[in-house]
């Protein structure tokens, strides 16, 4: 909040009546405009010759996951076909991505990973 005198008794150049220039102004600063960035998942998905071992590391390299929870993320991506792994601003979404593909395709492995944007809910 703002506190303003619109002019006081020293102001010279205010030649309005005294009670009007003793009028004391409130004014309420505007809320600051904030937006949420956009999300990303990064989706995992499924094929049938990448070893689920090296799924796991993958997990537990580009995501910092402990091997169980790795475990049970390479299993729904197994059983259902793709699962989400993480959730990331876009730049951060994309370079994982990006990174998780090449390093499948430096081992010789099929597999592949994608982005998806999150709906937002507000
Ligand atoms: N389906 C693979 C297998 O049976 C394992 C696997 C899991 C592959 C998850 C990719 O994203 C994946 N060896």
């Amino acid at each position: 909040m703002t506190v303003k005198t619109l002019s006081t008794q020293t102001d010279r150049k205010d030649h309005r009546p005294e009670p009007e220039r003793d009028l004391l102004v409130l004014e309420r600063q505007a809320e600051p405009v904030t937006k949420k960035p956009p999300l990303y998942s990064v989706i995992l998905l499924n094929d049938d010759y990448t070893p689920m071992e090296f799924v796991v590391k993958v997990l537990e390299i580009f995501f910092a996951m402990h091997r169980d929870q790795a475990t049970q993320i390479m299993l729904a991506v197994h059983t259902t076909g793709s699962a989400p792994c993480g959730v990331f601003t876009r730049d951060i979404a994309e370079t994982k991505s990006v990174q998780i593909n090449q390093y499948a395709q430096d081992n010789q492995h099929p597999l592949v990973s994608e982005i998806e944007a999150i709906d937002d809910e507000d």
